[in-house]
């Protein structure tokens, strides 16, 4: 599937519940979720590669990795992990993630192109389970 776009949010859910779950404290979280309902995501790929850009006022991640193989990333309230992208089906990559140091929920996403052209992020930790949908600009 072609991940590659310009993609700009149209829904989410469970954002704050998911940093909660994370033991992000109320005032930072306030910031950060409203930050996280205006992002901009840029996704470039060339085959099984990808590289997603995902900026907000506050806070900017870029990560570049090649499905199938391991890479550093930061968790989703930026504490350093190790993730392990997978293709679930050919359009859904799957990834988990684990910590480098320190204890918290198991987390992981997922990225998805559905067959109407959205994009599907779910973020997990624990049992909280967050959705965004994103459509090309
Ligand atoms: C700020 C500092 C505190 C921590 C944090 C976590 C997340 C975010 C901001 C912050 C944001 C995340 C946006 C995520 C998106 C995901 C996606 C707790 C480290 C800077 C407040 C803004 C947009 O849709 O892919």
């Amino acid at each position: 599937a072609d991940f590659s776009g310009m993609w700009k949010m149209k829904t989410s859910e469970n954002f704050e519940e998911l940093l909660k779950a994370l033991g992000v404290n109320v005032f930072v979280r306030k910031i950060a979720v409203a930050a996280a309902s205006r992002p901009a995501v840029e996704i470039t790929q060339q085959g099984e590669s990808l590289s997603i850009q995902t900026s907000t006022s506050v806070r900017t991640t870029h990560v570049s990795f090649t499905v199938g193989q391991s890479f550093n990333e930061t968790t989703v309230d930026g504490r350093l992990c190790t993730s392990t992208p997978r293709w679930e089906t050919d359009s859904k990559i799957s990834c988990e993630q684990i910590l480098h140091k320190g204890e918290g929920p198991k987390t992981a996403w997922t990225r998805e192109v559905t067959n109407d052209g959205e994009l599907i992020l779910i973020m997990s930790a624990g049992d909280v389970v967050c959705t965004r949908v994103y459509q090309r600009e």
